[in-house]
């Protein structure tokens, strides 16, 4: 009997059957061209990867693949992802959404995500608006950004997610830009592969609620240096650049995550017996 061989997957066999329902020259279409890619490159297998998401426009990204997917509530998306990673550790488990998932109901949880290092890869499309919900600002809005919903603008300011993740103890951090999705790719493969969780900021244009986001493509360059393993160093640099370097800025040495050793799991019916009113 010859022994099977798993075959090798290409970038459109992590594509589902399901058309997405975004706009035409929404940004997302090419994270989910970027993240098949990686998959591919990674030499994965459908049955071995998890897409979990929250609720938006990019959070639809799992029923785009053709991978494990969860599509969860929002602002819940790396909860879901931990708790799967806790259980099914062999499992390469991606979290995706947006800003308003991610920064604003969800921040909290993005907070103590990074400070748990468990090992996740974190993408969010940050359109710097709430698309799916018609165009509110979001906490990485620009203040003066003027709009029917915010008139004048928020005047609030801005998030600062990539500075946050590295103060909260992500193990890497880095930006990219839709536009450029075979960057976008590799640097998903190094995120992946990188131990503890990593932060991929895809700056992703909403072309229906920020038209302006367009111009992205002219403002992004790549970081001018490489990256560093220096946390302080990092967040000074992204504290100081223009929003719109493109690359790793950030891969640590944090140790991440691991359960610790405990007895033999406790029998579920023992648990509801302890629990029973
Ligand atoms: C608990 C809860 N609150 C609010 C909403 C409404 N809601 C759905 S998507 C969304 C924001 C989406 O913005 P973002 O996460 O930035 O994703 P995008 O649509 O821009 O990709 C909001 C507020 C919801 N579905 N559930
Ligand atoms: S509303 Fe914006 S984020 Fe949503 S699909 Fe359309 S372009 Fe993309």
């Amino acid at each position: 009997m010859t022994a099977q061989t798993a075959p090798v997957l290409k970038a459109s066999d992590f594509k589902s059957d399901i058309k997405p329902v975004w706009c035409p020259g929404c940004g997302d279409y090419h994270v989910l061209l970027s993240l098949t890619r990686a998959l591919a490159a990674l030499g994965l297998q459908s049955e071995n990867v998890a897409v979990v998401s929250g609720i938006g426009c990019s959070s639809r990204i799992p029923a785009y693949l053709n991978c494990y997917g969860f599509h969860g509530v929002h602002g819940r998306s790396l909860p879901l992802g931990t708790g799967l990673k806790v259980a099914r550790p062999d499992l390469t488990v991606i979290v995706a959404g947006g800003d308003g998932d991610g920064f604003s109901i969800g921040g909290n949880h993005f907070l103590h995500a990074c400070r748990r290092n468990i090992d996740l890869t974190y993408i969010v499309m940050d359109n710097r608006v709430y698309g799916m919900t018609k165009g509110q600002p979001s906490p990485t809005t620009e203040p003066d950004w003027d709009s029917a919903l915010s008139p004048g603008g928020t005047g609030l300011s801005p998030f600062h997610p990539l500075v946050i993740a590295l103060a909260s103890g992500a193990n890497f951090v880095a930006r990219c830009f839709s536009g450029d999705p075979a960057r976008t790719g590799d640097i998903l493969v190094e995120a992946i592969r990188h131990p503890g969780l990593s932060f991929v900021q895809i700056l992703s244009p909403c072309v229906t609620f920020r038209p302006d986001e367009r111009s992205w493509k002219e403002l992004v360059h790549p970081a001018p240096v490489e990256p560093t393993d220096d946390p302080a160093r990092a967040a000074r640099r992204i504290m100081t650049d223009d929003g719109f370097n493109i690359g790793i800025l950030y891969r640590g040495n944090r140790t991440p995550y691991h359960l610790a050793k405990r007895g033999p799991q406790q029998d579920p019916d023992q648990l509801a017996e302890m629990f029973a009113i």
